[in-house]
């Protein structure tokens, strides 16, 4: 390769990139000025967000195993992005990144273990500030009461997980236990707290989900869903990890492993079950497992697994759909339709049984990529596809340009609001940096940070080990050859981690941290 600028090289590596899978049917957007500030018009804000929900579980990413027709619905009317990615892809940290615009090491919530300081910056603080009513309902998982929300009422059973059925939640600090199945439970909620609203302010409703998150328990309605089917199990499915480093082999989130019997919903045969159990719920221990009968084994008994686990998945995602469905509804209804903000998403993505797993955590493309769609007839093409990075660090500088408010210095995501216009600035990122840190901890994933471009995936894994992952996505858009080692790639990988080092040095995130965090 000869001499390039960094965004010479970034550009070339990237430019191919839309040969990679669902990408090859997409236009490129052009790189064009951006045009000038609309008048100032506070839309109204919905931002919905299901927690677990891979976007290849959605029928507008080209799902081949559910329809989601409602949330399709946001993709016919808005703009769906294709490579929307988290920078640390778990729960309490995504939802700490998309309230602060900031990194985990700046925001403190590096793992799912750190409590949120909640009196730091957030973007609804801002928007109160700027005259906005605010409120969050549903799922919060952050460990301390929300701060920046006029009204909230979230889920505070199971350490914040919330419950599928008769959820306890706290309704702005009162405890109160609510008859029915979460998902509806928390629609409703939406609903009521949307027609009771008094006032002209703009408001900005945090619609957050718990569904499809584990242990997967599905309604009434879905429960016979799939029943006569049997879910296509992916591509990927039996990956053996053979170019990779230790971190994919010695990870615990195996559907042929590591399922546990509460995830699973079956009891064990009688004989095992007192010392299972035992060991499941006190020790956390769930390396040891049972047949659903005495005749399933090995492969037999993993395909029966993933059946399990993939169709009550789905049967929550429908559940969702249906529920995002009726509030869509009620928006077009009480005329709110058009001056609303609808987004979905989810805080990160999940395997689907790739690569023979369940779970996120890995910066593998199924864990990184979020979906995320917007609705906003007054300035997004209905139907229109964006192949750009964005982040979730990018959701408060976004919502805040919405509102007219100046993005403060230190957040570090970017308003992508021309990118809904249709319009990408032309030094729009080229590039992001990932960081993972919950190691040692539940499902044994180390710690590793890295690089994405549109071409090229570089990974470092870190802590107990010391490895390097590269991935040609054009070549390998399932990420199953790990190239690091190879000559061809060498100008690459030194060209990758100039730009890894680059972007961590803007980040404020240094080898210091990995130590002492
Ligand atoms: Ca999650």
């Amino acid at each position: 390769m000869g001499k390039q600028t960094r965004r010479e090289f970034l550009r070339t590596v990237g430019s191919a990139a839309t040969s990679v899978g669902i990408l090859s049917i997409l236009p490129s957007c052009t790189a064009i000025a951006q045009t000038t500030k609309a008048k100032i018009n506070q839309p109204n804000i919905i931002f919905i967000m299901a927690d677990d929900h891979a976007s290849h579980a959605l029928s507008c990413y080209g799902s081949k195993i559910n329809k989601t027709p409602n949330l399709d619905r946001l993709a016919k009317d808005g703009m769906r992005f294709d490579n929307c990615f988290c920078t640390n892809s778990i729960c309490a940290p995504s939802r700490a990144v998309i309230l602060t615009g900031k990194y985990s090491h700046i925001n403190g919530v590096i793992d799912n273990r750190v409590k949120f300081d909640g009196g730091q910056q957030t973007f609804p603080k801002l928007l109160q500030k700027a005259g906005y009513e605010t409120a969050v309902i549903g799922k919060w998982h952050l460990k301390t009461n929300p701060t920046g929300f006029d009204y909230w009422n979230i889920l505070v059973g199971s350490w914040g997980q919330g419950e599928y059925f008769d959820p306890l939640f706290s309704e702005n600090g009162r405890k109160k236990t609510v008859k029915g199945y979460v998902t509806d439970v928390i629609t409703d909620l939406c609903l009521d707290w949307l027609k009771k609203r008094k006032g002209d302010k703009p408001f900005c409703l945090m619609y957050h989900h718990k569904a499809p998150h584990r242990n997967w328990q599905p309604d009434a309605k879905h429960a016979k869903m799939y029943e006569d089917v049997d879910i296509p199990e992916p591509e990927t499915f039996n990956d053996d990890y053979n170019t990779r480093s230790d971190a994919a082999r010695q990870q615990e989130m195996t559907i042929e492993h590591h399922l546990t019997p509460g995830a699973l919903k079956v009891k064990p045969p009688k004989n095992l079950a007192g010392k299972k159990l035992k060991e499941w719920n006190t020790k956390g221990v769930h390396g040891e497992y049972w047949s659903p009968s005495a005749e399933l084994t090995g492969e037999a008994l993993k395909k029966w697994k993933y059946q399990r686990y993939i169709k009550d998945y789905l049967r929550c995602v429908a559940s969702i759909d249906d529920n995002v469905g009726r509030l869509l509804d009620y928006l077009n209804a009480a005329g709110l339709a058009e001056n609303t903000i609808v987004i979905y998403t989810s805080d990160q993505g999940f395997y689907l049984g790739e690569h023979g797993w369940f779970d996120k955590r890995f910066m593998y493309e199924e864990s990184l990529r979020m979906p995320l769609l917007v609705r906003y007839p007054k300035e997004i093409k209905a139907g229109s596809v964006n192949d750009d990075i964005v982040l979730n660090l990018d959701f408060a500088p976004t919502l805040l340009d919405f509102a007219g408010v100046s993005k403060p210095a230190d957040m570090q995501g970017r308003s992508f609001r021309a990118l809904l216009r249709g319009q990408a600035p032309g030094d729009w990122r080229m590039s992001m940096h990932y960081h993972y840190y919950e190691y040692p901890g539940w499902h044994a994933v180390k710690r590793h940070y890295g690089l994405r471009t549109k071409r090229y995936k570089l990974i470092h894994f870190y802590y107990d080990i010391d490895a390097w992952e590269l991935y040609d996505l054009q070549k390998d858009p399932n990420e199953l050859n790990n190239v690091y080692d190879n000559p061809a790639y060498a100008d690459i990988v030194k060209q990758l981690k100039a730009e890894l080092k680059r972007l961590r040095k803007q980040f404020g995130d240094s080898d210091e941290l990995l130590i002492n965090i």
